[in-house]
């Protein structure tokens, strides 16, 4: 069993790289990653050497390459994690995220579609049914809610979406779509929110809240959704789409008070900014589907999860240190300069 699992260098594709490897020892795993500001080899290096794994430098885009590597390995899955994935950035320059997201799904499905292929695993998001008003808790995201996004990066996954299942009709693709909630753990980006906050913490710097910070999330660790997208493609009904989600819905203020908390540093580091444009309220999952008919059941809690995490950035100074040194420091400056 040959997998290509793109955006493998990212927060999501590394964890699930270290899942397979470690799950099936039989299976060979491909990484395709461009090494965009979010991708990091670092992250990989503990799987290098292992000769079941192979890193490609490759741009999901670039069609004569994407075909040259299937031509070689003969992939008989695909995953594709491969995005450009914070909505902040997409908010500030949409170009890349329709490129990346729309583009690249449709030329990695051209490949499958080309050379054949068992699953084309699409890793998609709750963001692309937007969002949920506070004042009704009974309110769900099932796989049947309609499309409704409201950020260029939701946008771009949610015609991602629309071309996967396209080509499943149309062409008889074997496809499968999973729609997670936020993921949080080891190798996320400190661009997000709960990585920044732990690191902002750890300097004692200011902790920037959107808004009121009454903003909803339904937070998963990665592990359960690695879990989820194993038996998605192994055991997952082609053409359907699965919500990923563990129902444990929490309010950012209520985060960032939380991590706080953790490190025994004070509250008064919390500062309320400048809310994000078209700012989506809540979000949650309904994960009867994939509980149902995979037995998919989100196995670790918000409270050892987050202990876990953060005991991770405390043990892992050297891989967040050397990004934020790096152009992060030119986003930071962009992004919450001088945003009151
Ligand atoms: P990430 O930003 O941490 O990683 C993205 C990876 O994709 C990086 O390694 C980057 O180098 C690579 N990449 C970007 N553009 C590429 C291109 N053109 N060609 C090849 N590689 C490219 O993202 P993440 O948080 O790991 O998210 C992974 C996937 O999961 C995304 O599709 C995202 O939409 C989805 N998702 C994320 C979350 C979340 O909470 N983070 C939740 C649900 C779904
Ligand atoms: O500095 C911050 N302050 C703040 O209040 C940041 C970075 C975020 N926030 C808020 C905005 C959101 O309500 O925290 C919440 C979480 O923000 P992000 O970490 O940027 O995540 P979100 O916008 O919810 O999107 C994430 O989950 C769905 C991922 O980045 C997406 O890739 C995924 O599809």
């Amino acid at each position: 069993m040959t997998i290509i699992v793109t955006g493998g260098a990212g927060f999501i594709g590394s964890n699930f790289i270290f899942h397979m490897l470690k799950k099936y020892p039989g299976y060979r795993i491909v990484c395709l990653d461009k090494l965009t500001y979010a991708g990091n080899l670092s992250t990989l290096k503990g799987v290098m050497d292992n000769p079941n794994f192979r890193f490609v430098k490759l741009d999901i885009c670039d069609r004569e390459g994407v075909y040259k590597l299937f031509e070689e390995e003969h992939p008989d899955i695909v995953v594709n994690f491969a995005a450009e994935s914070h909505v902040d950035r997409s908010i500030e320059d949409p170009s890349i995220f329709l490129q990346t997201n729309i583009i690249g799904t449709s030329v990695l499905m051209d490949a499958c579609r080309k050379y054949g292929i068992k699953r084309y695993h699409q890793v998609s998001t709750d963001e692309v049914y937007g969002d949920l008003p506070l004042d009704r808790p009974d309110l769900f995201f099932t796989e049947e809610t309609p499309l409704h996004t409201s950020s260029p990066y939701s946008s771009s996954k949610a015609s991602a979406d629309l071309l996967v299942l396209a080509y499943h009709r149309t062409y008889g693709l074997p496809v499968t779509i999973s729609r997670c909630s936020n993921n949080y753990g080891p190798y996320h980006f400190p661009e997000k929110l709960i990585p920044l906050m732990i690191i902002n913490a750890l300097a004692d710097k200011l902790l920037p809240v959107y808004g009121t910070g009454e903003n909803v999330r339904d937070w998963l660790y990665v592990e359960d959704h690695c879990k989820a997208i194993d038996l998605i493609i192994h055991k997952g009904r082609e053409g359907e789409v699965y919500n990923v989600g563990g129902h444990n819905e929490m309010r950012n203020i209520d985060i960032v008070k939380l991590i706080c908390k953790q490190l025994d540093k004070p509250e008064s580091l919390i500062t309320f900014v400048a809310d994000r444009k078209g700012h989506d309220m809540r979000y949650a999952i309904d994960p009867t589907k994939i509980h149902n008919e995979l037995g998919w059941l989100p196995e670790t809690k918000f409270a050892d999860g987050i202990k876990k995490t953060i005991q991770w950035y405390l043990d892992n100074k050297d891989w967040w240190q050397e990004i934020i040194s790096g152009d992060y420091q030119n986003y930071y400056k962009r992004m919450y300069g001088d945003r009151k």
